[in-house]
């Protein structure tokens, strides 16, 4: 018995029979914990990747982790299947997106199927099929029906390159996510989801994510952009009319020397002034064709035009202009602004290029910044000095002050209210203006609505029908699905192929029997993976939500939420987001139970060689495919997972790869020299060990220990690995110590070490394991074993007294950790302050070492 490690052998049979035993299928067990371990699905772009590699590898290592530790564990995996890449393929070489798809799948699931990964394949979702879309639609129905999912003509983000519209998260820096074509607006009647609704909620319950990165928290928090502060009514003068408008910065407000409205504001129409009117809707025309990202952008050049209308500042009564301007924005808070130039830069920049006043009303506290007010402090509210003060700085021109001061400080030129602290102004002008009736308290959200539709064929059919007679109808629910029609013209230009297929197009309203038009719209496929966490409760070809809306559904009560989710970083605002929506929403409608989605979040890092992402683009990527053929998936997940912890990213080394078989083919000859092993661990008697067969034990339960830890905390799979190469090192000395066996306690101690060896070994290379497992006469699999529990009392004592004698005459005595070796132990001798004395410069002959006892040096 001994052959070469034969990765190639070992893998595929080890697949067949994990697969055809059903290991990894899982049933709902109330009497057992469950662990639900999920990885984010990919995208069948045609072969896995290094990423997929290092993302999958470590959600398994979980997965087979918590199912030695006693839980029901649901691992499962799908395909994210429907998109444009298909789409556009299908424009290259002319393969249908669905062949396209339907083979990239066969594919990557063959790839998948090769490393190992502990999947319940029964449980496999794939987004394209109309099994899974179908729920889409019924979803799509259900939100409909409350409300939540609506229409409107609104302008997008549209990409010309992929003539489609954008989400606002798939816009980054105003370029598309995914050909970096910069994005121009376009109005068009499009299906929104209210995820506005649910932004206090997605907001508050962010506090409650304990296992998730603070990072992608914070980025959460920040999409979602809460912004407290009041609206207020500025009346226009001499009509009836006012503008609201909203602040954060009611402090400033008696600095407020103009009005400021987007050009898409409905009340210029009543306000503008006839002398004013064309200037202005010149001025509006030539911002509408401005995208968004420019107008925002705070380095962009603000334009605007007097409306030669003015407002009433509630809170001086001063009468103050009323003008338009690019950088405000109509989807945000009312549309309209009041603005101080003086404590905000771009009204800093818009009133210095057209010369509108600008008044101080905030000083940094003892600032010699604005002159007079120096010796401003705290409880100066004596207005007089004020006063003077006042008229010197309002001007016309921006001579007093370069550039706005934003900060907090102490309110001046603010009548009764100077002399407070800006944050406690803020709170006595907004009672101030609830009192008086001219404005409430408000909060605003940066997220806006979730645009769903697309102008694309390879996605979900939105059903929805448009009858001449009953407008927009639902397409009932026993209708579905509303199939995506397979025999289409791919030609990437002018808008979605489904527009030109007449029998997908015409059709009969479900209401009146009239004619009637389909939607040709398909869904963003961010619903798609909304969901599909869900849909994994069901498994395979069970999906039925419907079920769950009447009953308590014993699969998902059981299963969800997931415990640990496990994916990159760059979903951290897009998909995540999405996924905690459409569960709080789920919840809502009364399928699932639980508030959030996902328990505990891993982002794992980027795999990086020669200093670069590895990507395609690079040119610097490794094909797994090649590691796998080469190494074997027992290589290749121990290497992914030893060179860097989950969350940093991993180098890649070629001799990190080599390191890594290297290591495996020690374990597997150590095993294979010893496997005639003549008793069973069983047969460990922990009280008849000698001193090195004792040592060999503490070093086993020190491993144990070491090993959960480092899985328990964070993940940290890296030391977990160096540990057990540690100890194998020790099981290697030691059999090379004890070559001959001598004693029963000798072989069950070494085969007790070299099992637990292997069952911690298990998860991170699973075949190698249990092919070793099985050589050394066991009947179980690893992946099924406990995993085993460390004894407080081996780790704990662990010293010994070691006595020091120089020429057979004791001189010391030292601590030493129980089982040093013989090096350890000379050198610990040798550094001896009481020994030194004795043994001075003479010549060292020999040093006799016993193990945990004594130390005796001979000198001349
Ligand atoms: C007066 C003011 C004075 C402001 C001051 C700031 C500083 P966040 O935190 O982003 O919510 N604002 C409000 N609506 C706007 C819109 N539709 N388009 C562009 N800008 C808008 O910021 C809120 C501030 O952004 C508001 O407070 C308003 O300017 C501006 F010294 O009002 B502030
Ligand atoms: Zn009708």
């Amino acid at each position: 018995m001994n052959e070469r490690y034969n990765h190639k052998k070992i893998e595929s049979k080890w697949q067949a029979i994990w697969q055809n035993k059903g290991l990894f299928r899982v049933t709902e067990d109330p009497s057992r914990p469950k662990y639900y371990c999920l990885e984010m699905f990919p995208y069948p772009s045609g072969k896995i990747h290094m990423g997929h590699v290092r993302n999958y590898v470590i959600g398994d290592v979980i997965a087979r982790y918590k199912k030695m530790k006693g839980y029901n564990v649901l691992h499962p995996m799908g395909w994210d299947s429907f998109g444009l890449p298909a789409e556009n393929a299908a424009i290259k070489h002319g393969t249908h997106p669905a062949k396209w798809t339907l083979e990239n799948i066969e594919y990557m699931k063959r790839q998948l199927m090769a490393m190992g990964l502990s999947y319940d394949w029964d449980r496999e979702v794939n987004t394209c099929d109309p099994e899974y879309y179908k729920w889409n639609q019924w979803l799509f129905l259900k939100i409909y029906e409350k409300g939540l999912a609506y229409k409107k003509k609104s302008s997008v983000n549209w990409c010309i390159s992929c003539e489609t519209v954008l989400a606002n998260e798939q816009v980054i820096d105003g370029r598309c996510w995914r050909c970096d074509t910069e994005v121009t607006e376009k109005e068009l009647e499009q299906w929104f989801l209210r995820i506005e609704a649910y932004a206090d909620e997605l907001l508050s319950f962010c506090d409650r994510l304990h296992g998730w990165p603070e990072r992608v928290i914070t980025m959460q928090k920040n999409w979602i952009g809460e912004s407290r502060g009041v609206e207020i009514d500025f009346p226009v003068e001499r009509m009836d009319e006012k503008i609201r408008v909203f602040t954060t910065r009611q402090d400033t407000i008696f600095g407020a020397t103009f009005v400021t409205l987007a050009p898409e504001h409905p009340i210029l129409e009543k306000i503008v002034d006839s002398s004013q009117w064309t200037v202005v809707s010149d001025f509006i025309e030539k911002i509408k064709r401005q995208n968004r990202f420019i107008r925002t952008d705070i380095s962009s050049e603000k334009e605007g035009v007097f409306t030669g209308s003015y407002a009433i500042n509630p809170f001086t009564n001063e009468k103050i202009p009323i003008w338009v301007a690019n950088f405000v924005l109509m989807e945000y808070g009312t549309g309209a602004i009041m603005c101080v130039p003086t404590h905000d830069q771009r009204d800093f920049e818009f009133a210095e290029k057209y010369g509108l006043p600008i008044r101080v009303v905030i000083v940094p506290e003892k600032s010699s910044e604005f002159g007079d007010f120096v010796e401003l402090s705290r409880d100066v509210r004596s207005s007089e000095k004020f006063k003077i003060s006042n008229s010197q700085l309002i001007t016309h021109n921006s001579e007093l002050i370069t550039e706005a001061y934003e900060g907090e400080g102490l309110m001046v030129n603010s009548e009764e209210f100077s002399g407070l602290m800006s944050v406690e102004g803020r709170e006595r002008i907004a009672e101030f203006a609830e009192a008086k009736g001219i404005g409430r308290r408000a909060v605003n959200y940066r997220l806006r609505d979730w645009g769903i539709s697309r102008q694309r064929y390879w996605g979900t059919p939105i059903p929805i029908v448009y009858c001449g007679n009953c407008g927009i109808v639902p397409v009932p629910e026993r209708d579905l699905p509303v199939l995506l029609p397979m025999d289409v013209n791919i030609s990437g230009r002018g808008g979605s192929p489904l527009n030109g297929l007449r029998d997908f197009v015409n059709t009969i309203c479900p209401e009146c029997g009239g004619a009637a038009r389909r939607e040709t719209d398909t869904m963003d496929t961010f619903v798609d993976s909304s969901w599909y966490f869900i849909a994994y409760c069901f498994g395979k070809g069970n999906i039925d939500l419907n079920s769950a809306l009447s009953t308590q559904h014993s699969a998902l009560s059981y299963w969800m939420p997931v415990d640990q989710y496990i994916g990159g970083i760059e979903h951290a605002v897009l998909h995540l987001l999405y996924a905690r929506f459409f569960t709080k929403m789920m919840r809502d409608l009364g399928i699932v139970r639980n508030d959030e989605p996902f328990e505990s979040l891993l982002t794992q890092g980027m795999v990086i060689k020669d200093g670069a992402k590895m990507s395609k683009s690079k040119g610097n990527v490794v094909d797994p495919e090649e590691l796998l053929n080469k190494y074997g998936a027992d290589t290749s997940r121990l290497f992914s997972l030893f060179a860097a912890p989950p969350e940093k990213d991993l180098d890649w080394s070629d001799e990190g790869v080599e390191g890594a078989y290297r290591f495996l083919n020690r374990v597997w000859m150590m095993v294979n020299k010893s496997s005639e092993f003549r008793v069973q661990s069983s047969e460990l008697d922990t009280e008849g060990l000698n001193a090195e067969e004792k040592a060999l034990l503490r070093k086993v339960h020190h491993t144990i220990r070491k090993v959960t830890l480092d899985i328990e905390r964070e993940f940290h799979f890296n030391t977990a690995i160096a540990a057990l190469m540690e100890l194998s090192n020790e099981i290697g000395d030691f059999m090379f110590r004890t070559r001959v066996s001598e004693s029963t306690q000798q072989d069950a101690i070494l085969r007790y070490a070299v099992e637990m060896l292997i069952l911690m070994l298990s998860p991170f290379s699973p075949h190698i394991a249990e092919e070793l497992w099985e050589l050394m006469g066991n009947k179980q699999f690893v992946a099924e074993m406990r995993w085993p529990v460390w004894d407080e009392g081996l780790i704990r004592d662990e010293y010994v007294t070691v006595v020091i004698q120089v020429n057979g005459r004791l001189r010391d005595k030292i601590n030493m950790p129980a089982g040093s070796t013989e090096e350890v132990l000379k050198e610990a001798a040798l550094k001896s302050e009481k020994v030194r004395q004795f043994t001075g410069d003479k010549v060292i002959k020999n040093v006799i070492v016993v193990r945990d006892r004594l130390v005796n040096i001979v000198v001349r």
